[in-house]
């Protein structure tokens, strides 16, 4: 696997160290055939150096733009040296191969941060340099390629090493890293682009996406916004198609995704479910029998808050769910499909958006997320955890009914999707009772259970719907009394994933009230 390097090709902006290279080189007996400003320099140190328009008998044209686009430099970076073919190739047309590239770049970066005028920065895009770079990094079989002058003294070692030889191992670490340097390099102009045409943001050009919409602003009024998509083909906001309505804003997509993302957690196959969405949080969710039936049910959760809300359905809409939807004010629905009738029902309310999102996204793929904070990001893997999956652990002298048990596992993946600290009250496959964001995890229980109470009195019931209900803890009860809220309001059985260090006292108590509690072992905190 080790390649004998005797020819080598080098073209370089950056001049920094390479004298003492490529006299090193020689040494080992490598020719040299370069471009014009870099032959120049190797010429005036008395090193021997061929030109490369010597090479392909044809002169560097359009101010240096075409100097090294031609097939005897690219037919020598490319040709696979066993294949009979390639080697006919280069003996009809005088193509001799390089072993070694060396190439640093145009200094784009360096320019676009001097702020250099929207000419001379589109004049430092390289574009014959990364078609070498990539040429030779996919051809590392039998090509080196060196993109960065830091790696000189290390590629002379190598050399040393094997008496004139990279190894293949060499070789691929290599074109790793001029692949890596080719797409930073692009990053960069994108990125330059972005910033010329859109808004400014760095976080956008660290996340390296596509630009796929500006919108008028951001969270608030006062901020820029975009979006950006990062090409993953997993259904969801990013790839759905908007069949009506005006464009979405910044919190329709963040409260799009929140939707879709959450419904995508039930089965279409075993069931119907529903999310109302608002400020990223689920404000009712239900399944049923069917998606009218689910959707009644999550709106009952909590009629108030679900006005202007985003409804995310885990089937194709149909026109008896979409005849409830259009009922009251909705921003956004999204669904896996839409029948033809509920699509014309939809198209009635012409302001109400509908996005079809061809299928629903895996809840169990794996993936990033990704938060800016001041001076970095944080990236983390998605959360793909699933309880269902998980052994249940029953820690109470009463073990959850059949029926409790289907509240509980519905309760817990609801949780999941609401920002901690997260209670979740469910009865009957549907929530009657969502308290999110609170700091203390008492206080979003004591919310939940008066939404209950809320939502009971508005619709003329005699008792709030969390009496018989179930409930779900994002995290583990640091204490009794976060249980006991939930028991005086008429929990008979919790899921949370236990672990606290009072655990025993939590325990305890929900005896004491014979209720039954499970321990799921996963937390699902979601900021
Ligand atoms: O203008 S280019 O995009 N067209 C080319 O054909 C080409 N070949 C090499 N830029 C090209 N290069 C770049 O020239 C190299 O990537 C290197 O950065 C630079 C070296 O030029 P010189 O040897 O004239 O200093």
């Amino acid at each position: 696997d080790l390649v004998s390097i005797s020819r080598a090709l080098i073209s370089v902006s950056d001049k920094t160290g390479l004298i003492d290279f490529v006299r090193a080189l020689t040494k080992h007996g490598v020719e040299i055939v370069s471009t014009g400003g870099t032959r120049k320099a190797i010429a005036e140190a008395g090193i021997a150096v061929t030109d490369v328009s010597e090479v392909t008998g044809f002169p560097e044209i359009m101010d240096g733009r075409v100097k090294t686009l031609h097939p005897l430099v690219h037919g020598g970076l490319l040709a696979v040296r066993g294949d009979q073919d390639h080697q006919q190739a280069m003996r009809d047309h005088g193509i001799r191969p390089f072993d070694l590239v060396v190439i640093n770049l145009y200094p784009f970066e360096d320019v676009r941060r001097a702020g250099g005028d929207y000419a001379a920065t589109v004049e430092n895009i390289d574009i014959g340099g990364p078609a070498m770079v990539r040429a030779s990094a996919k051809n590392h079989a039998y090509v080196g390629v060196v993109t960065d002058p830091a790696d000189y003294p290390l590629v002379l070692e190598a050399l040393e090493e094997n008496t004139g030889s990279l190894s293949y191992q060499f070789r691929q670490k290599l074109a790793a890293k001029a692949f890596a340097r080719t797409a930073a390099y692009d990053a960069a102009i994108s990125g330059w682009f972005a910033e010329t045409l859109a808004i400014e943001h760095p976080v956008w050009r660290a996340f390296g996406g596509r630009l796929e919409q500006v919108m008028r602003y951001g969270e608030n009024p006062h901020q820029d916004a975009a979006f950006y998509v990062n090409g993953d083909p997993r259904p969801g906001v990013a790839t759905a198609r908007q069949l009506q309505g005006k464009q979405l804003s910044y919190n329709n997509i963040n409260d799009t995704d929140a939707a879709y993302e959450l419904v995508s957690e039930f089965d279409p196959a075993r069931t119907a479910a529903v999310a109302i969405i608002k400020h990223a949080n689920p404000c009712g969710v239900a399944e049923g029998a069917t998606l009218k039936d689910a959707y009644l049910k999550a709106l009952a959760c909590d009629p108030v808050s679900a006005f202007g809300g985003i409804v995310a359905l885990n089937r194709t809409l149909d026109a008896e769910a979409a005849e409830e939807i259009v009922k009251i004010f909705t921003e956004v629905i999204i669904a896996p499909d839409a029948t033809d009738e509920a699509v014309a029902i939809v198209a009635a309310k012409k302001n109400l958006r509908l996005l079809i999102a061809g299928s629903l996204p895996d809840p169990r793929a794996a993936g990033l997320t990704v938060k800016s904070v001041s001076g970095g990001l944080l990236v983390q893997s998605r959360d793909n955890g699933a309880v269902d999956d998980l052994d249940l652990k029953v820690v109470t002298k009463r073990a959850p009914t059949d029926r409790e048990l289907a509240d509980l596992k519905f309760a817990f993946r609801i949780a999941k999707h609401v920002k901690s600290n997260a209670i979740v009250y469910v009865r009957d496959g549907a929530t009657v009772g969502i308290g999110a964001g609170q700091m203390s995890r008492v206080d979003s229980s004591r919310i939940a259970a008066r939404k209950a109470a809320d939502a009971a009195e508005a619709a003329g019931l005699k008792e709030p719907m969390t009496i018989g209900s179930v409930v779900a803890s994002d995290a583990f009860f640091p204490f009794a009394d976060g249980l006991l809220s939930a028991v005086e309001a008429g929990a008979t059985a919790v899921i949370q994933p236990g672990g606290s260090m009072r655990d025993d006292e939590v325990i305890a108590a929900a005896d004491e009230a014979g209720i039954a509690m499970v321990f799921t072992g996963m937390r699902h905190f979601r900021h």
